[in-house]
C-alpha cells in the first residue's frame, strides 16, 4: 500500500513537472497558453458526433516537409526557396485550389462615383468599375472604397473579400459594423476597400458555368480553378486597381478575409505577390488549419458541402487526410517572405484554432530564412494575448466564429509595426 501510494505521488509529481515546464517555457506574451473550454469541446463532441473536438484523440502524422530533403537535402538560402516557393503554388495549385487563368482579353476601369466629403468630411469614398472581357463575354467586378482625408499622399488599403450580404460593404454607412469598420479604420489612418464575391464566382455549386468560369468558358478539368481560387483572383483584379491609384500606396496593401474568404485571402497572397500583408480571419479547412490533425471540419465534409470550392482533384484526399503530400503551412510559407497574420476565436473549434496556429508556426521556418524570428513555441497564446514577430501575426479572441473590431485593431496594430515609417508620418 505504502509502495503504491509513493508511485502515486511520484508520478504525480513528475506530471505536475511536465505542466509546470511546460508553462515555463512559454513566453509572458503567451499568458500560459491556449486551450479549449472543456464544455464547449464536450457539448460540441455531443452536437456533432462525427467530427473531432478533441486534443488528445488527434492521431498521430508526419507533416509533410516545407523543404526538400533526400538526395537533394542541403541548406536553404533565400534563392533556393524562390524556386521552391514556386514549386509549392504549382502543388497548391494542381492538387488543391485549382489552376487560375494569368489574364483576361480585356480589362478597363471606371469610377463610378466620387465623395471628398464622406464621413463628415474625414475620408473620399469611391466606387470603382473594373470590366473584365473574354471574347464577347464580360464581367463587372465593383470595388469600393474610403480613403483617409488627413492623410497626404498615397495611402495603404485594406481589402477585405465579401462573401456575406452586400449591406456589409454599405457605402451609406447606415450598416456598421465590426466586419467592415470603415469609421475606425479611417480614424487609424488606412484606407480601406472591399468586394463582393459574387461579382467574381457565386457562392454556390452550378456546374462551374457562371461568374468567371463562364466568362473564360473552359472546359472544367480536375485542376481547374474553384471558386475560392476565383474570389482570390478577384483580389488580385482589386489590386490591380490600386497599382494604377496614385492616392493608394500600392506597397502597403494588406488583403483580408474571413472564414471561406479567408481561405481565398491566403491563397491570393500565396499567388500574387503584389500583397504586402496577407490576414486569415478564422479560416479554419481548406485555410490555415492543418488537415493532417482531422480537427473540427475534415477535407470530406468541406468537398461534399462545398463542391465548388476546390478544384476536383482535391476530392482525392476525401478522408485520405494521411495521403497528402502538403498541408496548409505550405500554403502560409508561400506567402514568405511577406507579412501574414492569421487570427482564430476561441468557441470556433470547427476551425481548429490549434491546427490554424500550428500552419503558421510551422511556416516559420521560411520567414527565419529571411531573418524574421517566427513564432518561438508550437503552443499557441491564450485568448487575448496577439503575439508574434514583424512578419508573422497571431491572436485568438475570446468568442465565436466572426470578424470583430477587436480583430481589426489587431491587424492595424501589426501593420503600424510593418510600415511604420507611414504610420509615424500619420500620427504627427
Ligand atoms: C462553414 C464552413 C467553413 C467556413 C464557414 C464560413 O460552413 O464549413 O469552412 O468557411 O462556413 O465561410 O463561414
Amino acid at each position: 500500500m505504502f509502495h503504491r501510494m509513493c508511485l502515486v505521488a511520484i508520478c504525480l509529481g513528475l506530471l505536475a513537472f511536465r505542466s509546470m515546464a511546460a508553462e515555463m517555457l512559454l513566453p509572458d506574451k503567451w499568458g500560459g497558453g491556449w486551450q479549449p473550454d472543456a464544455e464547449l469541446v464536450k457539448l460540441t463532441s455531443e452536437r456533432r458526433p462525427l467530427f473531432n473536438y478533441r486534443e488528445t484523440l488527434v492521431a498521430p502524422f508526419e507533416l509533410p516537409r516545407l523543404f526538400r530533403t533526400g538526395e537533394d537535402e542541403k541548406a536553404y538560402g533565400k534563392d533556393d526557396w524562390e524556386l521552391r516557393r514556386s514549386e509549392l503554388v504549382e502543388l497548391l495549385a494542381s492538387e488543391m485550389y485549382g489552376r487560375s487563368p494569368a489574364t483576361v482579353e480585356r480589362q478597363s476601369m471606371q469610377l463610378i462615383s466620387i465623395d471628398k466629403q464622406a464621413l463628415g468630411g474625414s475620408a473620399t469614398a469611391k466606387v470603382v468599375q473594373i470590366r473584365l472581357g473574354v471574347e464577347n463575354r464580360e464581367l463587372k467586378l465593383e470595388l469600393k472604397m474610403f480613403l483617409p482625408n488627413r492623410v497626404l499622399g498615397a495611402v495603404p488599403v485594406f481589402l477585405l473579400i465579401n462573401h456575406r450580404g452586400p449591406e456589409n460593404l454599405d457605402m451609406t454607412r447606415k450598416v456598421r459594423n465590426g466586419y467592415w469598420p470603415v469609421e475606425e479604420v479611417i480614424e487609424r489612418g488606412y484606407g480601406i476597400a472591399g468586394f463582393q464575391v459574387s461579382d467574381i464566382d457565386p457562392d454556390k455549386h452550378d456546374g462551374f458555368r457562371n461568374g468567371v468560369h463562364g466568362l473564360f468558358g473552359r472546359e472544367i478539368e480536375g485542376d481547374s480553378w474553384g471558386s475560392l481560387a476565383a474570389w482570390g483572383w478577384g483580389a488580385s483584379r482589386a489590386m490591380d486597381y490600386f497599382v494604377a491609384d496614385p492616392g493608394i500606396d500600392a506597397a502597403k496593401v494588406a488583403v483580408l478575409g474571413h472564414s471561406r474568404s479567408g481561405k481565398a485571402a491566403l491563397w491570393a497572397g500565396a499567388r500574387d505577390t503584389r500583397f504586402s500583408i496577407v490576414i486569415s480571419n478564422n479560416s479554419g479547412c481548406g485555410g490555415a488549419a492543418l488537415s493532417h490533425r482531422r480537427f473540427g471540419e475534415t477535407i470530406d465534409r468541406i468537398n461534399h458541402a462545398f463542391p465548388h470550392w476546390f478544384c476536383g482533384n482535391f476530392e482525392r484526399y476525401n478522408d485520405r487526410e494521411h495521403a497528402l503530400s502538403f498541408d496548409q503551412h505550405f500554403l502560409i510559407a508561400a506567402i514568405a517572405p511577406r507579412a501574414v497574420y492569421v487570427a482564430s476565436a476561441s468557441r470556433d473549434l470547427w476551425a481548429d484554432p490549434v491546427g490554424e496556429y500550428r500552419s503558421l508556426y510551422y511556416a516559420g521556418e521560411v520567414y527565419q530564412l529571411y531573418g524574421d524570428e517566427g513564432l518561438p513555441v508550437s503552443i499557441p497564446p491564450a485568448a487575448g494575448n496577439p503575439v508574434g514577430s514583424k512578419r508573422m501575426g497571431f491572436h485568438i479572441r475570446e468568442g465565436g466564429h466572426g470578424l470583430e473590431i477587436y480583430d481589426w485593431h489587431r491587424y492595424m496594430d501589426f501593420a503600424d509595426n510593418l510600415w511604420h515609417e507611414f504610420a509615424e508620418v500619420t500620427r504627427q
